[in-house]
Formats: structure tokens, C-alpha cells, sequence
């Protein structure tokens, strides 16, 4: 019997403290890989940039720089690492603490963690958060799931296969919700949601082009990572009906997010999944949403959402105006059959039984 694994260190993304959203979606699945693997008899310490707090997590917080985001990178722009980096001290406490602990799963989209492995006497499980962006970085990749294709994860089968990677032993870990802490609403109001990262690989454009168009009002959640696009794409479509929300924790956003009759997901990019999809769902908020990445392997098209052609705002409009045709308890169906804490822990503990 493979040994099991059950004292784990947890490299966090080096991009932003947890608990401020920079951290995008792994803020999320982390909280609830740590919430679902504790009740299941497994202690986790997260290392992560000082200034991270997302109780009940255990952090070792770590000074230094910021690693620039990997979306902001071209395909052939470098490894880089600023001086006093926070992914080297965060490397470095991991070599530091591995005698105590039986494995390390990394979460940060960086090369360094990857081409550190080897160097490591215990296993390093990697997750990878966001599909191909840079040629260094798919090398890394490519290279960790050539030696041990069990212990590198992705949250679905399109993300890994921007790779070129087509099946890494067919492991795919979607995120999961802790769904009582999401209230099935299903008399919403009459306006529309848009939620994630303001920055421009989200497309936030693209929806307001579209409620520009279908008159609706629309209230936009999420870190305000870059306000020069925001203020930018408002002047471009100033008759769109659109007020900023700000970043909402779990639980205020679940209340706002249920009172609205859909959600627009407009990913210029390859979502790797797509948090927002699924919170949504929970909620009993049918999606509106580009069939690319993520988003188009969670949305069934025609029952808990509208699927539609990329980058095309026509077909957004036309997704927008067909909402009343799908049912809201369809949407809460889906996230408890497909989305629940219980089936993210599954997938998890069998990924973490291959060391
Ligand atoms: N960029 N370099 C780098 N490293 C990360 O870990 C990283 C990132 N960009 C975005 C990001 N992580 C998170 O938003 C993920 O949730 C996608």
C-alpha cells in the first residue's frame, strides 16, 4: 500500500497575498482543498506572500517581491525573478521544512517550483491554475508531467490540452463549493452579474458592448486589478448600465450573485476553469458564456446556460435575451451533483495516492 500522505505543505501563488483576490481562482480552490482535506484527517501549512490571511487556512507568511502574473507575459518572454523574490523564500522554507512534511503541492503558475522537483527528496505535486501562456513555462510543465504524470493536475482536460498535453492519466480536478455556504435564490431581480479579475484577458468589454445593446443593467464584482481598463472600456461604451460591486468575500458576493438572472463570462483567454461558473450555479444563476476553456466544459448549454460563439457580442445578446428559457433549480442541480466539496475531496485524495 503506497504510503499515505498526509502531512502536506502548500506553495501558494507568489502574485498576491490570499485573501486580497489577486490571488484569482486558487484563493478559492485552495480554501476549499484545505477545508475538505482537513475534515479528512490531513494537515496543511500554506506558505504564501506575507499579508495573506483566509481563515481557517495555516499560513507561513514569507517577505519579498511579487512575481510578475504570468498572463502579462508574451510566449517567449523569459523566467524572471525579481531581487528578495517571495517564489525563492517561498522554495526555500519548502527545502527547509520537507523532512517534516510527506509531500509539497505547488500552486504558483511559475517555472522555478517545477524545475526545482527533482532537487527535492519528497514529492511535489503541481496543480496548474491557468492554461498555456509562455514557451518556458510549457516546458516546465511538459517536462514535470513526462516524469511523474500523476502528480501534475489541472482543473480540466481543455486547459491541459493548451499544453499539448492530452491526458495526464485522465485526472482533471475541477474546483468545489462548500454549497451551504451558497443560497439558492429563485426569484431574482432583473439585472445581470459579471465577475472576476477587472483585467483586460477577462473581457469585460465584450459585456458591456452587450448590455449596451439588450438595455440591461449589470453590476460587475471583483479585484480591480487594472482601473486604467476599467475607466478605458467604460468611455467606450458609455450608455452601458454598469456599476462596479468591488470584491466581495464568499459570502456577501453568494447573496448579491443569487439575486441576479444571469451571469456574463466573456474570457479573451483559456479560462483553466472558471470559479465564477460554478458559484453561480450554486446560487441558481444560469450563465451566459463564451464556449471557450473552462467555462465550456461547465455550462450545459441550453439547461444551465447559453454557450456561445468567442468574442462575438452578437451571440452574447443573444445568449442574454434567451436566459428566461433556463430553470435556476437546473443551475443548483448541477453544482450539487457535479460540484460539491465531497466530490472535489475525492478527485484530490486520489490524485495525492499516486506519490
Ligand atoms: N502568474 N507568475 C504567476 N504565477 C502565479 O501563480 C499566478 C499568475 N497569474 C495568475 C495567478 N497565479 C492566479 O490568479 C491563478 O488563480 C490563476
Amino acid at each position: 500500500m503506497a504510503k499515505t500522505l498526509r502531512k502536506l505543505l502548500v506553495l501558494s501563488t507568489p502574485v498576491g497575498p490570499l485573501g486580497t483576490g489577486l490571488g484569482g481562482g486558487v484563493e478559492l480552490t485552495l480554501f476549499n482543498m484545505a477545508q475538505v482535506l482537513r475534515e479528512r484527517g490531513y494537515s496543511l501549512t500554506v506558505l504564501a506572500p506575507q499579508g495573506s490571511k483566509l481563515p481557517p487556512l495555516e499560513i507561513e507568511p514569507l517577505p519579498g517581491a511579487m512575481q510578475d502574473t504570468a498572463q502579462s507575459q508574451g510566449r517567449q518572454t523569459p523566467v524572471t525573478l525579481p531581487p528578495q523574490s517571495v517564489l525563492g523564500a517561498m522554495c526555500e522554507r519548502a527545502r527547509q521544512r520537507q523532512s517534516q512534511v510527506d509531500a509539497i503541492i505547488n500552486f504558483a503558475y511559475d517555472w522555478l517550483p517545477f524545475y526545482l522537483t527533482p532537487f527535492f527528496e519528497i514529492p511535489i505535486f503541481h496543480f496548474v491554475s491557468m492554461g498555456s501562456l509562455n514557451e518556458a513555462m510549457d516546458e516546465a510543465v511538459r517536462k514535470a508531467v513526462q516524469s511523474h504524470p500523476q502528480r501534475v493536475t489541472f482543473y480540466t482536460r481543455t486547459q491541459a490540452e493548451t499544453f499539448g498535453i492530452d491526458n495526464v492519466q485522465g485526472l482533471y480536478i475541477p474546483s468545489g463549493l462548500d454549497l451551504s455556504l451558497y443560497d439558492f435564490c429563485d426569484r431574482p431581480g432583473t439585472q445581470l452579474a459579471w465577475v472576476g479579475r477587472i483585467a483586460p484577458e477577462k473581457g469585460l468589454e465584450d459585456a458591456l458592448a452587450a448590455i449596451s445593446q439588450t438595455g440591461d443593467e449589470m453590476t460587475v464584482w471583483g479585484v480591480m486589478q487594472c482601473p486604467d481598463y476599467w475607466d478605458e472600456i467604460r468611455q467606450r461604451h458609455p450608455h452601458a448600465n454598469v456599476r462596479y460591486g468591488g470584491f466581495l468575500p464568499t459570502e456577501a458576493l453568494q447573496k448579491a450573485l443569487g439575486q441576479c438572472r444571469g451571469l456574463v463570462m466573456t474570457s479573451k483567454w483559456v479560462e483553466a476553469f472558471g470559479n465564477v461558473a460554478i458559484e453561480a450555479l450554486a446560487c441558481g444563476v444560469p450563465v451566459v458564456s463564451y464556449c471557450r476553456g473552462g467555462p465550456a466544459e461547465i455550462v450545459r448549454d441550453g439547461e444551465t446556460g447559453w454557450l456561445v460563439e468567442p468574442d462575438s457580442v452578437p451571440a452574447l445578446v443573444a445568449g442574454i435575451e434567451k436566459l428566461p428559457q433556463l430553470s435556476r433549480s437546473a443551475c443548483r442541480q448541477q453544482a450539487e451533483t457535479e460540484y460539491s466539496l465531497a466530490a472535489m475531496g475525492d478527485r484530490l485524495e486520489q490524485w495525492l495516492s499516486h506519490p
